[in-house]
């Protein structure tokens, strides 16, 4: 599971005009489709919603609530549904069981969702303790897309209990039967194919036998032709499907097509810009996600907004939350961070994957050979010589360490007290903020981001870093005194929940870190004895999500340089997991390497980090077939899928642009802006979680089950844990250049730590070319991991920039021949924690092989 709500509901501030229309109160005919979804309660109680003050369950198939004493208006306690289309001059018959006890006259209401709240019809029926149905009819004076259906139960002295079932507005249009214009049948990555990587597409069609295919330039010319492989029926779309290959043709160019079977692809480019844009555009999401800063319009065009939550009204917050009632009795300054998603909300579990996988794409450039310095981000940041990637990252950073309290546990998320409507821009949120409890998962996440800021900051700010490790380790002291306060499932009320019933996972993870950066020996007896260590975390869905981070660890632990015993066999564990990502792949039509059956919430980024898993055995090995498995793996995000369609704004010819978010809400408000270019949609979730999608698509094979409306949550949110794996893919993609093998050298180096003392080291270097050539002229290159210095230096020139090193000859050992060696060391000073000898060293710019 990846977000879940229990419930969403627009605020509810008063019932001001009343405009009843047609209400006859006498019994009415049902006729016309039905357009409550979910007024049966068989099997659960979504979406209805619940103000905070009350809790509702299914009993015996009824939806049931202990409504409180002691509030004054009918609308202090209200359940209710949103998104109901009416339609005007329609005639709907409106019906309800319901039941109190003691009896009680509630008020039933379908109405506007916001203030005025104009009433279409106003019910007050006397409840009984026995139950009774009830029925009214009523003219839609409106056409209104996103009626409320409301039961408002407040006003009473003492509390009493409320039952309803069989909810139903009949009449109007019947719903639209929704079907995706879904295009051509041959379907392409839209956005571009490497020139020297794999090429594949995928055929809908009902023949069975192999047809020929057709690649066209943008001039309409033939450059490539071949068969088509028949596949038989996908499961995850339930179509008849060949696969095409067109690797073989390698020649750059735009506005390509494939033709089969009579159909002609989408335009397609091939070739490699488009990835160093997505890399940029994925990672810029972040600027217009942040909390607490004006957004400037001159940086992002469009998308300039006031400060939000910063203490100024109508924001009731972020500079001085309280807790929620009886959770605390202080409040916090949590003022900055991003916002979770389409919502204001900021969660520390969610936020931390996040800004660690932002913090790994940039220490993969210190030691993946494939790896190029991520681009600028055109941000209030920018210029200064710190990577761009990492001050977006230290925004969120410098949030969860604000969630910290003094006795080192987190709180684990910060939001509205109720949930707000679309759109709202940050800046006029009216709601009270409010803190919610700690968790030990919270705890765990900020243990674990803080140690990976703590080595990756340590070349660019001391002060931070050091910040960091010490909120890391007591973090880690506090969580392992409090190792079982986990987040309330419940606690759904103007905000995710991100429960999470199992935090042995946060322990792995936040180990891990705590170990590569300091090298201590109670992190390392931790995660040898872990069973998350040596665990098979390579599930067909997601390799890692906000609440399964195992392979956070297990990741860094096998691609950051460290002294484990057994590392070995780490690095291997994740070469045998990309193993079964790639034999997905093949087995797949549309060539993704997920394959759960039933697609999740947030399936796009499961793909995402699955092609993590791929890419870093290519990091690891070297082998090709890894990083083709994330080349194919884009195509599907970017269009070959059952849709036709791309999941990234911007990007590919028909392409996700009314995701789910209050700010970037165009579709409702055509003075705001759609997300900006690079914002990743959940994606198809067969759970179909939200009333857009329980309408318009239900029984849909699990690539279906996503549809580009700004309502449906479930299948099409943005959120920071969305864009990051993309932005992790997109910089590996960019650094393949064309997608050719790129050459390594012939060398072989020996990096001994002769001696330490508390604040320095000594270190020798020997550099052996292994070729059958003599190397004239040489420069190595390799990164620390922390905050390491070169001091004192012998038999090279050595130049440093941050972490990165470069010992370049001098003019008597410029020659190396055949099988020799040169030797040359240097004094580090030692900035404290672990220092390991690199897994990478560059000669000359190529990787030693
Ligand atoms: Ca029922
Ligand atoms: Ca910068
Ligand atoms: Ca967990």
């Amino acid at each position: 599971m990846f977000r879940r709500f229990t419930s969403r509901r627009l605020s509810i501030l008063a019932t001001a005009a009343l405009a009843l229309a047609g209400l006859t109160g006498v019994p009415a005919h049902a006729e016309g489709p039905e357009q409550i979804p979910n007024g049966t309660f068989d099997t659960t109680a979504d979406p209805w919603w619940h103000t905070a003050n009350l809790e509702f369950a299914l009993t015996d198939g009824r939806l049931c609530a202990d409504i409180p004493g002691g509030t004054v208006n009918p609308w202090d306690a209200i359940i209710g549904v949103n998104d109901i289309p009416l339609v005007k001059d329609e005639t709907y018959a409106f019906a309800f069981y319901a039941s109190a006890d003691p009896g009680k006259v509630a008020r039933a209401y379908v109405q506007l969702p916001v203030d005025p709240y104009t009433q279409y019809i106003s019910a007050a029926p006397e409840l009984s303790v026995s139950g009774d149905s009830y029925h009214y009819t009523f003219t839609s004076p409106v056409d209104l897309p996103n009626a409320q259906v409301v039961f408002q139960l407040g006003g009473s002295a003492t509390p009493w209990r409320f039952c309803v079932d069989n909810v139903s507005l009949q009449g109007g249009a019947p719903p639209e039967v929704y079907t995706p214009d879904t295009g051509p049948r041959v379907r392409v990555n839209q956005v571009a194919y490497l020139p020297k990587g794999p090429k594949n597409a995928t055929l809908v069609t009902d023949a069975t036998d192999a047809l020929p295919w057709k690649l066209k330039d943008a001039a309409g010319k033939v450059v490539a032709q071949g068969s088509t492989t028949p596949r038989g029926v996908d499961a995850s779309s339930r179509q008849n499907v060949h696969s095409i290959d067109f690797s073989a043709y390698h020649k750059a160019g735009t506005g390509f097509t494939l033709t089969a079977d009579g159909e002609t692809s989408r335009p397609f480019d091939i070739g490699a810009d488009a990835y160093q844009s997505l890399e940029v555009d994925a990672l810029k999401f972040y600027y217009t996600q942040r909390s607490g800063i004006a957004i400037d319009d001159a940086l992002r065009p469009g998308y300039g907004r006031p400060a939000g939550h910063i203490g100024t009204a109508p924001n009731q917050g972020d500079t001085n939350v309280p807790c929620q009632p009886g959770v605390c009795d202080y409040s916090l300054d949590v003022s900055g961070g991003w916002y979770d998603a389409g919502d204001h909300g900021k969660y520390v579990v969610n936020g931390g994957i996040s800004v660690a996988q932002l913090m790994s794409e940039f220490e993969r450039t210190k030691n993946a050979a494939s790896a190029r310095p991520i681009g600028a981000l055109a941000i209030p940041e920018s210029g200064d010589d710190v990577p761009d990637v990492l001050d977006e990252a230290r925004w969120e950073q410098e949030f969860l360490l604000k969630m910290q309290r003094p006795d080192g546990m987190v709180h684990h998320k910060i939001h509205d007290e109720n949930w707000t409507g679309l759109p709202l821009l940050p800046h006029l949120d009216p709601q009270k903020r409010e803190l919610h409890p700690v968790s030990t998962a919270a705890t765990l996440n900020l243990a674990a981001t803080a140690a990976q800021a703590a080595r990756v900051f340590a070349p660019y700010d001391a002060a931070f870093a050091a910040k960091n490790l010490a909120a890391a380790k007591k973090a880690w002291a506090a969580a392992k005194a409090n190792p079982a306060i986990l987040a309330s499932p419940s606690d759904g009320n103007g905000g995710g929940t991100y429960d999470d019933a199992d935090v042995s996972d946060e322990f792995y993870w936040a180990a891990a870190e705590l170990y590569i950066t300091t090298g201590d020996a109670e992190y390392k007896n931790f995660v040898l004895a872990s069973p998350h260590h040596t665990a098979d975390l390579w599930s067909q869905g997601g390799a890692m999500d906000w609440g399964h981070v195992a392979a956070l660890g297990r990741i860094d632990l096998a691609t950051v340089p460290n002294g484990l015993p057994g590392r070995d066999a780490v690095r291997q564990s994740v070469v045998t997991g990309a193993d079964r990502y790639l034999t997905t792949i093949d087995q797949h039509p549309y060539g993704l390497p997920y394959n759960p059956g039933d697609y999740v919430w947030g399936s796009n980024s499961a793909v995402l980090n699955d092609m993590i898993v791929l890419a870093a055995a290519y990091d690891i090995t070297g082998k090709l077939p890894y990083r083709d498995g994330v080349l194919q793996g884009i195509d599907y995000l970017l269009g070959r899928n059952a849709l036709n369609q791309s999941y990234v704004t911007g990007y590919g010819e028909v392409a996700s642009k009314n995701q789910h978010s209050r700010w970037y809400a165009h579709s409702l408000d055509t003075s705001l802006p759609n997300p900006p270019h690079g914002s990743l949609a959940g994606g198809p979730n067969s759970g179909l979680q939200d009333p857009v999608a329980q309408a318009k698509l239900p029984g849909c094979a699990p690539q279906f089950c996503y549809i580009d409306d700004i309502n449906s949550y479930s299948t099409n949110e943005v959120a920071v844990n969305w864009n990051a794996p993309l932005s992790w893919v997109a910089a590996f993609i960019a650094g393949q250049g064309d997608g050719g093998i790129s050459a390594s050298a012939n060398c072989k180096v020996g990096y001994t730590v002769h001696g330490s003392w508390p604040d320095g080291f000594t270190t020798q270097v020997t550099l052996t070319n292994t070729g059958h050539k003599a190397i004239d002229g040489w420069s190595l290159t390799w990164s620390f991991l922390g905050g390491q210095k070169v001091g004192h230096s012998w038999a090279a020139e050595f130049t440093q920039k941050a972490a990165t090193v470069t010992a370049a000859n001098q003019s008597y050992n410029k020659i190396i021949q055949p099988g020799q060696s040169v030797t040359f060391g240097f004094n580090g000073v030692s900035a404290p924690g672990a220092n390991p000898g690199p897994d990478l060293f560059l000669l000359n710019g190529a990787p030693c092989a």
